[in-house]
């Protein structure tokens, strides 16, 4: 049991969660069909008798399916049903004590909250780490609040040195928060940034203690873990060789002409600006895809399986479309749906500033996109400021670095707009060096470039995902390029109009002629 440690799907139960008359057994039974590899059992209040003799009842279970049973705290009650192991909190029984008493052969568990508690836990011989907490919980009192899978990745990277430095294996699981709907973003974000090493696997409580059928929602949970630990959806591994240049602009052309020539029109929903919507929907559909501008909370759920791809802008946020955002991205993510975030005017407020930093703690994103300014609130430099939703300042030194390290962070695609765009998966970064002038003197060019990543990202979103971020932006900008050139273009007001029809009118011949797309370091 402990030699083949499977800790995909980590159950930890709570008997009060239960529905009236069900029996724990009942529940832990129907959630190792649907997919559970390993149980806690977790009966805080329990006396001891009654904790016996449930952990028994359980043990039937897990015995018969052959998945380890483990004893949350209680290192006696562990022994007397010979249980496969505990797990224990820092204010439990010390890990030697429990090892001393239980011996080599049993599983030891530990809850961690920091670097600091994970190495110890590590060095004294815990067979695997709980890193919490991930995200807020009803579950349980927690001292420390939710460090968000970003903060649990720093957990899990220390975790693995110090296994690497004393030469022992590490496993982990994260705890707190998790269920189906963020299960994909918590395991890609938590890999780790120097070998992409993933978690392995989740820990919940309530995800499946408190869920109609525990199978179903157990089923649900590997699948989604299943997805993630597969997933190339994420800014690729260090190691993964670079996308060359003719090979992305064979890609471009191929993902442009799919929906250009109508083979498939992605359904883009937006949750946008009011100042854009208008433009938005008609580049959307003039550049192949079909949109759909809903952001009431309401409709998301039902909306949700035909969505294609999802694009949030945080323009003219209210309370109210943030609602909105939340339950589109949640579903979204269920749905591994691609999500691409322009974060407008995000250095201008703390407000704008909060709004952003908990959609991407709670559901991350496929693509980021931004102007130089954007990107630098998002990634905490002070090269640039904001003015309203403008960028000011003299840019960046090494604009390549700034995309690719907050593609490394964010674990999604980066995309920063200006007269040069860049763009990076933390492996490949591109630049493109198309595009007008003109596009920096009507409002919501940005914007619509965010609506052309999210009508080319769609298809690509299981295979290359940077590809078809290049898609969206070489193509606008070759439409205003081609708008530009125009004799009947006198200024901004014509162009605008201009700009549309040359989305519509742009062919793959053009693209491939005209595109300027250049790797960088
Ligand atoms: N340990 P749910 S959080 C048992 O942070 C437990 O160590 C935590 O419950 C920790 O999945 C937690 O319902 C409760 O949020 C998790
Ligand atoms: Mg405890």
């Amino acid at each position: 049991m402990k030699q083949n440690l499977d800790l995909t799907l980590y159950l930890v139960t709570d008997s009060q969660m239960a529905p009236a008359g069900k029996p724990l057994a009942q529940i832990v039974d129907e959630a190792i069909q649907g997919g559970v590899t390993i149980v806690q059992l977790r009966e805080k209040t329990a006396e001891t008798g009654d904790f016996v003799r449930t952990a028994l009842e359980v043990k039937k279970v897990t015995s018969k399916a052959g998945i380890p049973l483990l004893i949350n705290d209680r290192v006696d009650v562990a022994q007397a049903v010979d249980a496969d192991g505990v797990h224990i909190g820092q204010d439990d029984l010390p890990i030697e004590e429990a090892r001393r008493i239980l011996g080599d052969n049993k599983i030891i568990g530990v809850s961690v909250q920091t670097a600091e508690e994970a190495e110890e836990a590590i060095v004294k011989g815990a067979d695997y780490l709980g890193i919490g907490t991930c995200y807020d919980t009803a579950t349980k009192y927690v001292k420390v609040g939710p460090q968000g899978p970003q903060g649990v990745r720093s957990v899990w990277e220390h975790a693995l040195k110090t296994g690497q430095r004393i030469n022992r294996p590490v496993h982990a699981v994260t705890i707190g928060g998790v269920n189906s709907y963020n299960a994909v973003h918590v395991l890609i974000c938590t890999r780790t940034l120097a070998d992409n090493v993933s978690l392995d696997g989740l820990a919940v409580v309530s995800a499946i203690m408190t869920a109609e059928s525990p199978k179903t929602a157990a089923k649900l949970l590997r699948s989604q873990i299943s997805f993630a630990l597969e997933s190339s959806w994420v800014a690729k591994q260090d190691n993964s060789k670079p996308l060359g240049v003719s090979r992305a602009c064979q890609a471009i052309a191929t993902v442009f002409d799919n929906v250009k020539s109508g083979k498939t029109t992605p359904l883009v929903q937006h949750i946008t600006n009011q100042v854009v919507i208008n433009d938005c929907a008609n580049a959307c559909l003039a550049l192949g895809g079909s949109p759909i501008m809903a952001s009431d909370p309401v409709e998301q759920h039902d909306l949700a399986s035909a969505v294609s791809s999802l694009v949030i802008n945080i323009g003219t946020v209210s309370d109210h479309q943030i609602a909105g955002m939340h339950a589109a991205m949640r579903e979204a993510r269920l749905h591994n749906t691609p999500i691409v975030i322009d974060p407008v005017g995000v250095g201008t407020t703390p407000f704008r500033k909060q709004v952003v930093k908990e959609l991407l703690r709670d559901y991350g994103a496929h693509v980021i996109k931004g102007n130089a300014g954007e990107i630098a609130a998002l990634f905490g430099s002070s090269e640039m400021q904001m003015r309203g939703v403008d960028a000011v300042g003299g840019g960046f030194k090494d604009p390549a670095k700034v995309v690719r390290e907050l593609s490394r962070r964010e674990r999604c695609v980066v995309v920063m707009t200006g007269k040069v765009d860049y763009l990076s998966d933390g492996v490949s970064t591109f630049a493109v060096h198309n595009g007008h002038s003109l596009q920096g003197h009507i409002t919501g060019s940005g914007c619509m470039v965010g609506t052309a990543l999210g009508t080319f990202i769609h298809q690509v979103a299981n295979g290359d995902l940077l590809v078809g971020a290049l898609t969206g932006v070489v193509a606008i900008n070759l439409a205003a390029e081609a708008a530009a050139l125009r004799s009947d273009v006198k200024g901004p007001g014509t162009f605008r109009a201009a700009f549309i029809d040359e989305m519509y009118n742009l062919t793959v011949d053009t693209l491939l002629k005209n595109m300027r797309v250049e790797r960088v370091k």
